[in-house]
């Protein structure tokens, strides 16, 4: 299904006078909004591939309808993300899930959407039906090389896939561990560990990243093998200037501060970017900026004030990348929804004014450098996110605009009712 300039210009246009007041009313007010304009035009968040269709719990799963059948309908439901926000030019695959059999198609297809292909995710933390050995027991850290050489060569599989449709990453993440004291020796268990990503990083090619996912429980229940950013950072720094720590905001233990650790990586150059979602318990993959949306803010505000001190570009030097699951809503809403949240905190980020909060630091006034924080979380700029987004040819209301079109009626008389996308 592919959306129509025209009809969004047409969209568009019945909303503009009610969204020209409000900008020009906010624009007044920012001195530099242009510059964050063009910041926001130029920075777009990858959606993951495995959260196109409804995920589900233990406890039960109900699908929408009209979910991908393919990975060719996969890259669709994001191309028409990307129609509405013009923030979704990129997918991330995950393998097996989304294994390409014809990468000069797919790259075709994705290209004719404005869609490229960021990192790639390797899995073994799931058995494959034509596995020799199995992940029960950890894959880069198991005792059994065996197992391990599987886990290292399913991970070159992946890099091989990347390399074809132009990816530049690898992304690992491990559901190592353990879930009894006693299960687990630690220290061996971070040493085959190690050693396996010291063969994986081997394969990378010289203008790739690999990007280590920690996660502090789930699966494992007493210990994850790369379970903090201390860990993550210690493999990254092991393995070479290749290797990065990425951040899963939900992979946090309650009330961790995740914007002291996003200012650390970056300060360290260890930052590899994010899997953006939000939580209130665990990792929860709900919608960016639904529970914590002052938190997401205070990220972005230590990564505009990190990047710029580092001199790095915004839009292309981090990985920028939603992992979420979709239990309630309609998985495109609920991307929409994320999308814009992510941009919102960035637009407020940039609008912090660094010179005024840094004297404030510096003379330890409080009280002044949280008045600046929060006037600016407090500000509304939403219409500076929608006038982006329009002068790069998306539509003022994505969400208004996909439900007054039907696109998810369209997609069921399409795919069908009852069809289950690959993933989570
Ligand atoms: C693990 C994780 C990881 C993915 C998976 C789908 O919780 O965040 O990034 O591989 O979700
Ligand atoms: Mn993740």
């Amino acid at each position: 299904m592919r959306i129509s300039q025209q009809t969004i210009d047409l969209h568009n246009e019945k909303l503009f006078s009610s969204h020209k007041r409000k900008f020009d009313f906010i624009a007044a007010e920012i001195p530099h909004v242009e510059s964050i304009i063009q910041k926001l035009i130029a920075f777009n968040v990858a959606i993951p591939s495995w959260a196109l269709g409804t995920g589900g719990t233990r406890f039960g799963r109900f699908p929408g309808g009209g979910e991908p059948r393919s990975l060719e309908e996969k890259i669709d439901d994001v191309g028409l993300l990307h129609a509405l926000n013009q923030s979704s030019g990129a997918i991330s695959l995950h393998i097996p899930w989304d294994i390409p059999h014809d990468y000069q198609s797919i790259l075709q297809h994705a290209a004719s959407l404005g869609i490229r292909f960021d990192a790639v995710n390797s899995n073994t933390f799931q058995d494959q039906s034509d596995q020799q050995f199995s992940y029960k027991f950890g894959s880069l850290q198991h005792v059994d090389k065996h197992v391990r050489k599987q886990a290292i060569a399913h991970n070159k599989e992946v890099i091989n896939h990347g390399i074809e449709l132009g990816s530049k990453a690898l992304t690992v993440w491990l559901s190592d561990g353990s879930s009894f004291p006693g299960q687990l020796n630690f220290r061996k268990a971070f040493q085959h560990t190690l050693e396996s990503l010291q063969e994986i990083y081997s394969a990378l090619p010289a203008d790739w990243k690999i990007f280590v996912e920690y996660k502090a429980f789930e699966p494992n229940f007493y210990s994850m093998t790369v379970g903090d950013w201390g860990q993550s950072l210690l493999y990254a720094n092991k393995l070479g200037p290749k290797a990065f720590s990425l951040v899963d905001l939900g992979h946090h233990l309650p009330n961790a501060n995740i914007e002291q650790i996003v200012a650390l990586l970056l300060m360290e150059g260890k930052l590899a970017g994010f899997h953006f979602n939000d939580s209130k318990y665990g990792d929860d993959d709900l919608t960016v900026g639904s529970i914590k949306p002052y938190q997401l803010f205070l990220i972005f505000n230590e990564l505009v004030e990190g990047m710029d001190a580092r001199g790095l570009n915004h839009a292309t030097d981090l990985g920028w990348m939603i992992d979420a699951s979709h239990n309630v809503k309609d998985p495109l809403e609920d991307l929409l929804q994320s999308v814009e949240a992510i941009m919102l905190a960035y637009a407020q980020a940039l609008m912090v004014d660094r010179k005024k909060l840094n004297h404030a630091q510096a003379s330890n006034d409080v009280v002044s450098a949280q008045e600046l924080l929060q006037d600016t979380f407090r500000t509304d700029l939403r219409s500076v996110v929608a006038e982006a987004r329009i002068r790069a040819g998306g539509a003022l209301d994505p969400i208004r605009f996909y439900r007054e079109h039907g696109i998810r009626q369209s997609l069921i008389n399409e795919r069908g009712a009852n069809n289950k996308a690959t993933g989570l």
